[in-house]
């Protein structure tokens, strides 16, 4: 059975790390234009630097929750068949023990340098304009897909979707495109769908199967459900 997995911040809130769209979330007191988006960044870098080292700094904080610990096992049960998306920018699947993992928008703890194009990874600040390990510039930008920039691994995530017997949505709101549009891909190419999160999301009708709760408790039944249906066989 092949399981195509997408998740969004609402996996890593029992984490204490904060969503975008829930009361307090991150984009509150910001502007999506202002912290998010190409124009943004040319426009102000030191705000923009300002909210993602403040964010790559919270995760020395925060640890993976049961939800990203049960989708590690469950790689372990399902090995290549299991492809996980994720649209987060923390590395709490890493940490959780996921290695078949796309993140799609992007990620805290790398850099990209828009002089020679290389990325690296990176745990301090970027506010005060480090060289660049590989050409020495000081032209590094959050390695962050913002938006109107291209998703990365569209290509294997889109050939995943095709294959796919079974596709999950973990803690997202279903507001931001490409991602809110995978439910509908999977449909048309015959996957089963299911959403687990906290209430429905803008896309709940496209799924099959939606459960709302906390990912903490959603996410470890249903892989325990999965896996003995697995054995059971
Ligand atoms: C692109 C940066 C072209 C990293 C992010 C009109 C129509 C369609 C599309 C567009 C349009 N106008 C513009 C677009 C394109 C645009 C878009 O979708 N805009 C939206 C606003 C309409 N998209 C883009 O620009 C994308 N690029 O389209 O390029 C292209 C496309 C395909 C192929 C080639 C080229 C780029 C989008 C990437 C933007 N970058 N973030 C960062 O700063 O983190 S998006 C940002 O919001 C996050 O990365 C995240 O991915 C995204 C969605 O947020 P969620 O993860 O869903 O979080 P949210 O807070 O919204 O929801 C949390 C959910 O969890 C809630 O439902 C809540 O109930 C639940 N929850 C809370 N607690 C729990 C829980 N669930 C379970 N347990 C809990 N405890």
């Amino acid at each position: 059975m092949k399981v195509v997995v997408l998740t969004g911040a609402g996996i890593s809130a029992e984490s204490g790390v904060s969503t975008f769209r829930d009361a307090g979330g991150l984009w509150e007191g910001h502007s999506v234009a202002d912290v998010a988006t190409p124009e943004g960044f040319e426009r102000d870098p030191a705000l923009v630097h300002a909210f993602y080292d403040a964010r790559r700094a919270q995760l020395e904080l925060v640890t993976p929750n049961p939800a990203h610990l049960a989708l590690a096992e469950l790689e372990e049960t399902l090995g290549d068949d299991l492809l996980l998306v994720t649209q987060n920018v923390d590395d709490l699947h890493e940490r959780a023990g996921s290695r078949r993992l796309v993140h799609m928008h992007g990620q805290l703890r790398s850099a990209w340098c828009t002089s020679c194009d290389g990325r690296c990874p990176w745990t301090a600040p970027l506010a005060d304009g480090p060289p660049c390990p590989g050409c020495g510039a000081a032209s590094l930008r959050p390695d962050i897909v913002w938006f109107g920039e291209v998703p990365r691994q569209m290509d294997r995530i889109e050939a995943a979707l095709a294959a796919a017997d079974l596709f999950v949505s973990i803690g997202t709101s279903g507001a931001v495109y490409p991602a809110a549009g995978f439910v509908q891909l999977a449909r048309l190419w015959g996957a089963h769908t299911v959403e687990l999160n906290l209430e429905p999301s803008q896309g709940t009708v496209w799924f099959r199967d939606a459960r709302h709760g906390p990912a903490s408790m959603l996410v470890p039944a249903w892989v325990a459900e999965l896996t003995a249906r697995r054995l059971s066989r």
